[in-house]
């Protein structure tokens, strides 16, 4: 078989755009590649909606991907065992109630449940402001490629439509930031110093809707809600990333019923 580049380009730009058109309008926009969206994406997909992965990074992973200071390992408290045995992901116990895995596994396995769970990922694309029409309901994204906001170009965003966005933009809490700069009602507190025990054991109740239609989850919950962070210890970004599902759904369902 001859290979024709011209074929090549038009089967990437053709399917590639047949995706974003069709998630023009999206159930739920995860924002944020990291544990904590990863594992939300993952889980609201299996239920069968519609949802999209924006990360402005080339790669997913977030803070997960390097482990510990650049050692590939995370750490999984007890609590959060039973997620890594959900996704499959390999560990070893070190000590009583913690367990050690790859964080290059960690990701991957993370990334292709997301995947078989039809999750449709955008990468290099950076939420840069969200569509709040009277206050009433997050309803989009805004958002441009990521190398035009590295370059500083002028160049106008596009849309996205979202039913539910999630924030699982970390340490910024980006999305959070955004409605509360332009006068939501979100008071965004700030993250607290190295503090793992309280870190993670608050951090599933932090996990909560902020807003009509706006999530926070993982580290931008804890900023939030000026909660301590953590460290290498993941067992509450998963945690949270499946409390942020199960809102997400939630939300998704009585905006059902109301209409
Ligand atoms: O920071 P990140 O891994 O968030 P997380 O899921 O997990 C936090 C931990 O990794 C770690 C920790 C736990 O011990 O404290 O830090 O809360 O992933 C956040 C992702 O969001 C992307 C960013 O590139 C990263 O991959 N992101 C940030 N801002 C934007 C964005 C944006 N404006 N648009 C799209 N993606």
């Amino acid at each position: 078989m001859e290979l024709d580049e011209i074929t090549i380009s038009r089967a990437i730009l053709s399917s590639q755009m047949e995706k974003l058109l069709e998630f023009m309008e999206m159930d739920v926009a995860v924002v944020g590649g990291g544990p904590s969206g990863l594992t939300a994406a993952a889980l609201i997909g299996e239920q069968g909606f519609r949802v999209g992965l924006i990360e402005k990074k080339l790669s997913v992973g977030g803070g997960m991907w390097g482990g510990g200071m650049m050692f590939p390992r995370i750490v999984v408290q007890e609590e959060a065992k039973r997620l890594l045995d959900q996704f499959d992901i390999a560990h070893t116990s070190y000590t009583e109630g913690y367990y050690v895995a790859s964080s290059v596994e960690a990701v991957s396995k993370l990334t292709a449940s997301a995947c078989d769970a039809g999750v449709e990922f955008f990468n290099l694309f950076s939420v840069e402001d969200v569509m709040i029409r009277g206050d009433t309901r997050l309803s989009g994204l805004v958002v441009n490629w990521t190398p035009v906001e590295m370059a500083g170009l002028h160049v106008d965003p596009l849309t996205m439509g979202c039913r539910v966005a999630v924030d699982a933009t970390g340490h910024d809490a980006v999305l959070a930031r955004l409605v509360e700069r332009k006068g939501g009602d979100v008071k965004v507190r700030g993250e607290g110093f190295m503090w793992a025990d309280c870190a993670e054991s608050e951090i599933v109740s932090h996990t909560t809707e902020v807003f009509p239609g706006l999530v926070v989850c993982g580290m931008a919950a804890n900023a939030v809600a000026g909660e301590h962070r953590m460290g290498p210890v993941f067992g509450g970004m998963l945690l949270s990333g499946e409390r942020a599902a199960a809102l997400a759904t939630s939300s998704l369902r009585q905006e059902n019923s109301a209409a």
